[in-house]
């Protein structure tokens, strides 16, 4: 059993996607991030940076925070989502920092700026839609010629999914990235990826483009 601790955010809802396509137990504990929850002392002792996703493996005691570790972890728990091979298994890894390091904190900067903070800081609003935009780029070039991001549907890709789902936030039309929006919607119909989606609760459905 797999205690998680999260919220309705694109990181939370990689490690729920996770959980629910490793058909692993999990009890879910909702941490609201604008009451401020994660900054409660009993949070903090299983995730010390204060943010969620957090998870503690009731099996081994075992404490994890940052969803791209937790992620590799569950993958390796389970010898499932990650080849076992060096090459598959460092591809895989590869495009998870890819994610940890580029889409989520510059789309995150995306959502500050652009979505909740408005004409407060032109520059900053430019700055990261360029980069949004050339990471989804870069994303598209990298499914040209794959079905998922590395070999076949792995930690990479349910890292990556949440993120692009907020391309409404993000004022991305994906029909400008066509291999990223067969990828998105392919991933969007996976019966786990909607459950997972709806942790821990229902925020509506899976935005779909048009
Ligand atoms: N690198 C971390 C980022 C986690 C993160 O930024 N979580 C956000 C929600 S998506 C959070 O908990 N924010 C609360 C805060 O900023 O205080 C991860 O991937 O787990």
């Amino acid at each position: 059993m797999i205690d998680l601790y999260t919220w309705t955010t694109p990181n939370g809802r990689k490690v729920s996607i996770a959980l629910e396509e490793l058909g692993l137990a999990y009890n879910v504990h909702a941490i609201d991030i604008n009451k401020d929850e994660q900054f409660a002392p009993a949070f903090l002792k299983i995730s010390p940076n204060n943010r969620i996703p957090a998870i503690v493996d009731q099996d081994n005691g075992m404490s994890l925070m940052e969803s791209g570790a937790i992620l590799i972890y569950l993958a390796e728990k389970t010898g499932k989502l990650m080849p076992k091979d060096p090459e598959g298994r460092y591809r895989t890894i590869e495009w998870l920092m890819w994610q940890m390091g580029g889409i989520g904190p510059m789309l995150g900067q995306v959502h500050h700026f652009l979505k909740y903070n408005r004409g407060k800081a032109p520059y900053a609003e430019e700055r990261y839609s360029k980069e949004a935009k050339r990471l989804y780029g870069v994303l598209d070039r990298r499914l040209e010629s794959r079905e998922f991001m590395a070999g076949d549907y792995s930690i990479a890709d349910i890292a990556t999914w949440p993120w692009i789902s907020r391309f409404e936030w993000q004022e991305i039309d994906l029909n400008e990235f066509a291999n990223v929006r067969r990828w998105y919607t392919a991933i969007a119909k996976r019966p786990a990826v909607q459950r997972g989606y709806q942790v821990p609760k229902n925020m509506g459905d899976i935005p779909m483009p048009k």
